[in-house]
């Protein structure tokens, strides 16, 4: 290094010797952030009186001293402590092939949790922290025990609407402080993919492949091959190569911005048939009398039992109510069931003889609960092919087409949250596809090769990006999409267009450039205004540098470069190389105009 070891850079000198080493390196020479979130799990436990059991504050340390994690040179000599956090949480991965370097943030929950113990409020936990840290970090790795990981993922790719970057699950079946373990190939590939590739999804990374995380389910508790996506081919395989499947990869066809909705309902739950249930087992009935109540009877507010009275009211919003406090206290005083997931067998299908166990489902429909058809089935859909499927659809249940329950049941949990929406609305939004988790719309249509439906439906299903098929977000041979052009260009219809299209907005060409900075550079308003509307945003070095550039911009009158980097989200108090706000340097050189925009912007 020509400035030595051991130097510490201020952000801007940093900045500068970025833009040396691209100038000096036509090919890309650049650092990706990634947050590691540590939930737990295997892959940081340790044996103890002879059972495994998390471990805290060791997880870090341990990395730091294997060279494929952590390149301390390179940190030394960049500074990079300076600009990206403490030691004890940064860690920087070695120059990978594609010329790009991890830098990471490890982020330690306390307690460290062995995924059994989850609860959805961890899961809210989790989902608040990437909203928290979205802007700061180009992609995110959840650190999780495989026990409950398939949950855990289907349940944040409902709650991460218009999510915009990559958010990757993994762990691993033996801990990464053993000999011989798979944590470390499956946190390496997990960081590598979250920092490299734009797919914005909810994924599970384990023994070189990686899934879409409401697909996912455990099948295997003793191999390294702990995961499959019966119902789907992996989004990536990591073999000598990285092969991306990016026709599969599901984008937020969106011009929203991404955020986390943490309302979960808890009164959901798994039922699976088994020959010769009985009808009172699915009834599961309580208490005599007046207080009879089925398991799967909801009834109106009426038919509740006082003592789940205080449970409707804390559902409609009057804080924290009764119910939720007698919970909390251990207490027993379960609440109606609103949502559950029956198990069926093959196809979707139960025995049609039973009239009294069709009753029952039939009862609790009525009454407002929603009932999934999932298939016990580890591959495959369900269909009304059989007499005995049909009989469910006739009880009022939605078939599930070929989610797995645990997706089923997060989306359960998530739709049932949604205050605003009816229980008819609720209904079709579980018979939706919506985060790619189910064949889209499938489900209970019958469609031939002939309808012209078909295609659609398929496309639709497979969040291809466009009538033709192509995938919108891939670059040319510098990186640069076509919303990459369409920013530079100003066509604001055709910006809007590609988002609409799935069109990934994060994207970055070879010099780091996004379609955001680009539309800042060539001064189209509306299309940073769009951009900005669906969740891009400028980096922390753009916007490290965007003091020095908005004073300049103040010291020459120029209002327009002003009102654009206000409109990319840059903050107008921030201080130049030598101290001094754009505001001070208007003032200074008498820039009424200026001081007046400036007045007017900083009080909006
Ligand atoms: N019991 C562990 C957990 O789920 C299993 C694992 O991570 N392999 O936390």
């Amino acid at each position: 290094s020509p400035d030595g070891a051991g130097l510490h850079f201020t952000p801007h000198r940093r900045r500068k010797r970025f833009n040396d080493c691209v100038a000096l390196n036509a090919r890309t020479c650049s650092e990706a952030r990634v947050l590691v979130i540590n939930t737990g799990g295997t892959i940081g436990m340790k044996m103890e009186d002879d059972v495994l059991a998390p471990k805290s504050n060791t997880f870090v340390q341990n990395l730091r001293k294997l060279p494929t994690f952590h390149d301390e040179e390179y940190a030394q000599q960049t500074g990079l402590y300076d600009f990206y956090g403490p030691p004890e949480t940064t860690l920087v991965l070695p120059m990978n092939k594609y010329n790009k370097r991890m830098v990471y943030t490890i982020l330690e929950y306390d307690p460290l949790l062995d995924s059994s113990n989850m609860t959805t409020e961890d899961w809210g936990k989790i989902g608040k922290d990437i909203e928290k840290y979205y802007m700061q970090y180009d992609g995110f790795v959840v650190l999780h025990g495989t026990d409950t990981m398939a949950y855990t993922a289907s349940a944040l790719s409902f709650m991460c609407e218009h999510l915009g970057k990559p958010i990757i699950l993994t762990g691993s079946q033996v801990p990464i402080y053993e000999m011989r373990n798979d944590g470390r190939d499956n946190l390496l590939g997990a960081l590598l993919i979250a920092g490299q590739f734009l797919i914005p999804e909810v994924c599970l990374y384990f023994r070189n492949k990686l899934y879409r995380g409401n697909r996912v389910t455990k099948v295997d508790t003793d191999s390294f091959n702990a995961f499959d996506t019966p119902n789907l081919p992996p989004l990536a395989n990591m073999e000598v190569d990285i092969s991306i499947n990016w026709d599969t990869v599901w984008r937020a066809n969106t011009t929203t911005k991404f955020c986390v909705s943490t309302e979960l309902n808890c009164n959901v739950g798994l039922l699976r048939l088994f020959p010769g249930i009985t009808a009172a087992t699915v009834s599961h009935r309580r208490g005599e009398g007046r207080r009879r109540k089925t398991l799967l009877q909801c009834g109106s507010a009426a038919a509740v039992p006082r003592h789940y009275r205080c449970y409707w009211k804390s559902r409609e919003g009057g804080g924290e109510g009764r119910w939720r406090k007698r919970c909390r206290e251990g207490l027993s005083c379960s609440p109606p069931m609103e949502g559950v997931v029956l198990e069926t067998y093959g196809s979707g299908n139960a025995p049609d003889n039973r009239a009294d166990l069709l009753a029952e489902l039939k009862r609790a429909t009525d009454s407002g609960v929603i009932i999934i058809n999932c298939t016990q089935c580890l591959k495959g859909t369900v269909t009304m092919t059989y007499a005995t499927g049909k009989v469910l659809l006739e009880a009022g249940l939605i078939p599930g087409a070929d989610m797995t329950p645990e997706a089923a049941l997060s989306k359960l949990s998530y739709v049932l949250a949604q205050k605003e929406l009816d229980i008819e609305a609720k209904k079709k939004m579980m018979a939706q596809n919506l985060r790619g988790e189910m064949i889209a719309d499938l489900a209970g249509v019958k469609l031939t090769l002939s309808d012209s439906r078909f295609i659609q439906l398929i496309a639709k299903s497979l969040s291809i990006s466009c009538t033709k098929g192509s995938n919108l977000s891939l670059g040319d041979y510098d990186g640069r999409t076509p919303l990459h052009i369409a920013a530079c260009e100003g066509h604001l219809k055709v910006v809007h267009y590609l988002l609409n299209q799935g069109a990934i907005v994060h994207a970055r060409d070879r010099y780091g450039d996004t379609p955001l900075s680009n539309a800042v550079r060539f001064r189209h308003k509306e299309v940073a205004a769009l951009l900005r509307k669906a969740g891009a945003h400028m980096s922390r070095e753009e916007l490290a540098d965007s003091g020095t550039e908005l004073c300049s911009l103040a010291a020459s009158g120029d209002l327009d470069g002003l009102r654009i980097w206000h409109i990319a989200g840059a903050d107008l108090n921030t201080r130049g190389y030598d101290g001094k706000t754009a505001h001070a340097v208007a003032t200074a050189a008498d820039k009424k105009e200026v001081v007046a925009l400036l007045d007017q912007l900083l009080s909006q």
